[in-house]
């Protein structure tokens, strides 16, 4: 038994999920990075791009950037370029793990130079984001150490909440500043934002626009991550996800690919804890890269399988399940969730996308759209994640 889709179709309205600006360059693993045609030359056609994607799905109407690999003389002007392009720019992410004087750390680092070095770094994204009017500064660190005694771990935790406090003093009024934490690399003995407690006890010492980034690729195997989505909306310091899949480590698959059930499981934690929709501050964003599919339609596919997976979570009937749980009926129960999840929502996603004016197959409208033939033509020279521009 499930709710009648007629039900949840005007929640799925709701949705939004911003798309990484880095997803649209080539990127690879430490052993090769393979090129592909039509791949953007600049931030100005990463945005036109994202555009596409939005435009065939309605679903992701704002675009991340990464601070340099989106470095332009004017963000006003890439601001004007997405609006045009029906997009908007979305959350900064700043970048203090390329560097080479980040090479021991850098908010984290023993030294103060280097530390302040990366909160100039920051600064500067602050100014990005007065230019761009974006809400959210995230911030994923590459601190650590590799060997036991490389460095005083109490030393590192308690440097990294004064350079944190010194970026947070910054942010204004109506922006967030949030801390995305990950298990381990590149740093291999020790993170110094390792886990969700770790992000939470920083975020909470600093104030209330201070909270945290889950990204679903960031966890030891076998994690319960929707326990920790639960966790952190009950505490209301969910403050956004990196969505994305893994088989392994910090995969950054296609979300949905390697485990549906879990990104089901997610978002029902999601819905039920407040978390989705328009009442709610959590943003919804991608953090994946395409190093052997074309990333246009992966991109596509991807945010497809957030809103399937958003259906089937919202199709649960929870006034059934309740009186399950409290009836002590732990198979009619889990028999309730399972409903929901084994649901196919496509055939009734694609007439809501069509009584919306979208197309019902979004994947097949963007390969006959002709985009990606006019692109592979026009662009020679397209570049890296990561050294975008
Ligand atoms: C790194 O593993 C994190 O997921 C970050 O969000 C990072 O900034 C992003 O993947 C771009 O490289
Ligand atoms: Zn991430
Ligand atoms: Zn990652």
């Amino acid at each position: 038994m499930t709710k009648a889709f007629a039900e949840i179709a005007d929640r799925l309205a709701e949705q939004a999920i911003e798309l990484p600006s880095w997803a649209f360059g080539n990127s690879g693993t430490r052993f090769k990075v393979f090129g592909s045609a039509g791949t953007p030359r600049d931030p100005f056609e990463k945005i036109s791009d994202a555009a596409q994607v939005q435009k065939v799905t309605g679903l992701s109407p704002s675009v991340a950037l990464h601070i340099p690999w989106d470095l332009v003389d004017s963000y006003s002007d890439l601001a004007k370029h997405a609006e045009d392009n029906g997009v908007a720019l979305g959350t900064i992410n700043s970048n203090t793990f390329q560097d080479d004087a980040y090479k021991l750390g850098s908010l984290a680092h023993s030294d103060a130079a280097v530390r302040q070095k990366a909160i100039d770094h920051h600064f500067r994204c602050i100014d990005v984001m007065n230019e761009t009017g974006s809400r959210d500064l995230k911030i994923w660190l590459a601190d650590g150490t590799n060997y036991p005694g490389q460095d005083d771990l109490r030393g590192r935790q308690d440097r990294l909440a004064e350079s944190l406090a010194a970026i947070y003093e910054r942010i204004g009024e109506n922006q967030r500043l949030v801390l995305e934490y990950k298990f381990f690399e590149p740093a291999f003995y020790h993170t110094d934002v390792p886990d969700w407690g770790t992000s939470y006890a920083q975020v909470s010492a600093l104030g209330e626009r201070a909270v945290v980034c889950l990204d679903t690729g960031h966890h030891a195997p076998g994690t319960n991550i929707e326990f920790i989505v639960m966790q952190l909306l009950r505490l209301g310091k969910l403050g956004s996800f990196d969505f994305n899949s893994r088989f392994y480590a910090d995969d950054d698959l296609i979300v949905g690919a390697a485990d549906p059930f879990q990104l089901f499981r997610i978002l029902f934690e999601v819905i039920r804890g407040g978390g989705y929709g328009a009442d709610s501050d959590v943003a919804f964003m991608l953090d994946q890269c395409h190093n052997i599919e074309k990333k246009i339609p992966g991109q596509i596919r991807s945010v497809l399988n957030v809103q399937e997976m958003t259906a089937r979570a919202l199709l649960v009937d929870t006034d059934a399940l309740s009186a399950a749980q409290r009836a002590g009926d732990v198979l009619g129960a889990n028999g309730v969730l399972m409903d929901a999840f084994y649901t196919d929502v496509r055939p009734a996603l694609a007439e809501w996308r069509e009584s919306r004016g979208l197309p019902g197959d979004p994947m097949v409208a963007y390969a006959a759209s002709g985009y990606q033939e006019k692109i592979e033509a026009e662009r020679v020279g397209g570049v890296q994640a990561g050294w975008g521009a």
